[in-house]
């Protein structure tokens, strides 16, 4: 019996370590599960690829590591002409494969051709680039085609990047935090560095080639000019090495107090000689570890980092002195546009636009314009940036929000392309011209160009803190490899790859994913509110919070409610930031019969008993609204409970547990934000709303002093 008993402990221990054991790999294995199919094919048998340098040794090993977790075998690697897949440069193909190579050379060198030829009465698929990265593209999209459609034999795809630098941000700090992170510790192990490479880093590169993303700032905007001395360059050495064949270039922050900090110089003024000397020594430094280092990233005069106008001087004055290091070595300076004044009192939305337009055209050319993709900052929803359509002879960089900040951190299941798509789809001009955020930030012909994404990614097991939340990561690298790409398909492809290629569960899931950033715009900031958020950590609604020392911190400067109505006055008789916009989009969003209901309280302050389009009041409706979103997370819940049985039962029980955290919070932001404007209106809840569950009290009540992503307060 007791021999029994141990047996059944043993098992009972297998199993369970089996479960956590699949269920570890699959969440860490992201969107390359390259899950076994049961279709037969022999597209991968014998490969033909030379192994001439360390990208295409990367390309071997994933279509051998792939071939065998889908088909159960590894391919033979030949040289012939006589391979089922043949991956070569252009400059290799021979004279039978002359239409090819004129295809090929049309692209940019990260652009690929795969198609399909028949010779000796045999199909065979081409891969072929001008370099050996568009080769490891070309690779990881013959990878996702076979994913997403298994039968599949016949392949004619063209494809090559729209914009240049496809970039992540990592607001990683040297002590391993990570500010705004929600999935963990940084990945980046200083302390160990450069001996150990971890093999989370090789990883990561795959992940990111895989989605075309090829360029990385690896530390915090608010930054510490410690990561610019010899102790860091050699373990930063050791990450791009191990990045490069990948194809993924590093980019550091630089602060520009570097000078006096590590330099021992009395000032870091950029039109000081000597400062422009150390600047220009370091970065010839940074080049002999990285020969091929990308460039700063910077944040500067913004919330306490210092920068050119600590000494009198401006934006260009700083971003030029920079760039003019980095141009003998094709570096790139990228000049954050995230400011706000400390001494203006004005509609902190404009600030941004007032610093920079009057620059327009007076950056170096290898200096891109960092702009967030609203004025505020990474709100669950915002306009277009007004930058965006201001600075035509500027080069502006989109930069995005991955990690959720304001967004549920990684508890919340949001799909963040929808609001991605949403600006870049935004005309700067009219709605029928021509003349998106995308197509502004994109290449002319061969200029530079870029996007950057705030990453959302720790040492959590699974990358990203949720599950779904990987598909923002995924999607961010696939919209900056093509900002025109439709969010929808990105779901379905991310979905098909990550969990099921049943067409029930990827339709279900992905209008699911689909719908999730209008809930929770729904249930945080609904009809245009904004920054109502709790102070610091941004954890929580703290829509009453007005005793913080700067204006433009307090929720209370965002909402303006009063006993007689709610919003942001943004017109020619309020702020006017409308005037940053085109005329058309000024008229557009400052005309009350136009202004879509999204963005009413950005733009417009109105009477709690505003008549709105389904003839409620605006009192109503932001109750109706508020609860709508929560009835969308308790549908949420539905559908995903509905799922099960398309899925792995770790991972369906993992998101059904944060579904549940979304739903708590959901309701406590309803709850928290419609008793505290209720206090103001003094209106009844309107019949579709769920009463508060405690007093405005309780929710004022509560403190969060270690919410994640930010240091806590001891
Ligand atoms: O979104 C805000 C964050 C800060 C961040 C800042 C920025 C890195 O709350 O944590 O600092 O923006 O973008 O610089």
């Amino acid at each position: 019996m007791k021999l029994l008993n141990k047996y059944i402990t043993f098992l009972l221990f297998i199993s369970f370590n089996l479960i956590t054991y699949s269920q570890i790999t699959k969440d860490y294995d992201l969107w390359l599960q390259y899950t076994k199919t049961y279709i037969y094919n022999d597209l991968l048998k014998n490969i033909s690829l030379d192994t001439n340098n360390e990208t295409e040794k990367v390309i071997k090993s994933e279509l051998e590591l792939a071939s065998l977790k889908m088909y159960g075998f590894k391919p033979k690697f030949t040289n012939t002409g006589n391979a089922d897949l043949i991956l070569k440069k252009n400059s290799e193909l021979d004279s039978s494969q002359k239409n090819i190579s004129e295809k090929v050379n049309k692209l940019n060198n990260e652009g690929f051709v795969i198609e399909t030829i028949k010779n000796s009465g045999k199909q065979r698929i081409i891969i072929s680039s001008k370099t050996s990265i568009g080769l490891l593209y070309g690779t990881f999209r013959l990878l996702r085609e076979l994913q997403i459609s298994p039968n599949k034999k016949e392949f004619n795809i063209i494809d090559e990047p729209k914009l240049k630098v496809r970039m992540l941000n990592h607001w990683d700090n040297l002590d391993g935090t990570i500010e705004r992170g929600y999935a963990g510790n940084s990945l980046w192990n200083w302390q160990k560095l450069p001996e150990l490479i971890d093999r989370r880093y090789i990883d990561y590169a795959r992940a990111n080639a895989s989605v075309g993303i090829n360029a990385v700032t690896l530390n915090n905007v608010n930054a510490n000019a410690l990561i610019l001395t010899p102790y860091y360059l050699e373990k930063v050495k050791a990450l791009a090495d191990t990045f490069r064949p990948f194809g993924i270039k590093v980019y550091l922050t630089a602060r520009f107090s570097a000078p006096i900090e590590i330099g021992n110089l009395k000032t870091a003024d950029p039109l000081n000689t000597e400062v422009q000397q150390w600047w220009n020594e370091k970065t010839n430094e940074v080049y002999k570890y990285i020969p091929d280092f990308g460039g700063y990233l910077v944040k500067a005069n913004s919330e306490g980092q210092p920068g050119p106008q600590n000494y009198g001087r401006n934006h260009v004055d700083g971003a030029n002195m920079l760039a003019k290091v980095l141009k003998p070595h094709n570096g790139i300076v990228m000049w954050r546009a995230f400011v706000y004044s400390e001494t203006d009192s004005s509609d902190r939305a404009k600030q941004a636009y007032r610093e920079f337009v009057p620059y327009d055209g007076k950056f170096e050319e290898n200096v891109l314009v960092q702009v967030k993709n609203g004025a505020i900052d990474f709100q669950p929803r915002e306009p277009f940036h007004p930058i965006f359509g201001a600075m035509p002879q500027s080069k502006l960089m989109m930069e995005f929000q991955i990690t959720q900040e304001y967004l549920g951190f990684s508890s919340h299941l949001v799909f963040l392309p929808k609001l991605y798509e949403e600006v870049l789809k935004s005309s700067t001009k009219n709605k029928e011209k021509e003349n998106t955020v995308a197509q502004i930030i994109s290449s002319r012909s061969n200029e530079l160009s870029g996007i950057a994404g705030v990453a959302n990614i720790g040492n959590d097991l699974n990358w990203t803190g949720h599950p779904f939340a990987q598909a923002n990561w995924y999607s961010f690298g696939r919209l900056a490899w093509n900002p025109e790409l439709n969010s929808e398909q990105i779901a379905k492809e991310w979905l098909q790859q990550t969990f099921s290629n049943n067409s029930d569960f990827v339709a279900s899931i992905s209008k699911m994913m689909i719908k999730s950033r209008e809930s929770v715009v729904k249930y945080m900031t609904p009809l245009g509110l904004h920054h109502i958020m709790g102070t610091d950590h941004h954890y929580g609604p703290g829509p009453w919070v007005n005793n913080l020392a700067r204006p433009e911190w307090n929720p209370v400067y965002y909402h303006k409610a009063d006993k007689n109505g709610i919003g942001f006055d943004r017109t020619s008789i309020g702020s006017n930031a409308l005037s940053q916009y085109s005329p058309e989009i000024s008229q557009y969003f400052g005309d009350l019969k136009s202004c879509p209901e999204e963005y009413l309280l950005w733009f417009h302050h109105l009477p709690w008993d505003y008549k709105m389009k389904n003839d409620r009041t605006l009192w109503d409706n932001l109750g109706i609204k508020y609860q709508e979103g929560v009835n969308e997370v308790r549908n949420m819940i539905k559908i995903w409970n509905d799922s099960k049985k398309y899925i792995d039962t770790e991972r369906h029980q993992e998101i059904s547990q944060l579904l549940e955290i979304q739903l708590k919070e959901a309701i406590w932001w309803k709850d928290a934000c419609m008793s505290y404007f209720q206090s103001i209106s003094n209106l009844p809840y309107p019949k579709e709303m769920e009463i508060p569950i405690y007093s405005l009290e309780y929710y004022k009540s509560l403190k969060f002093p270690y919410a994640p992503g930010i240091k806590p307060h001891w």
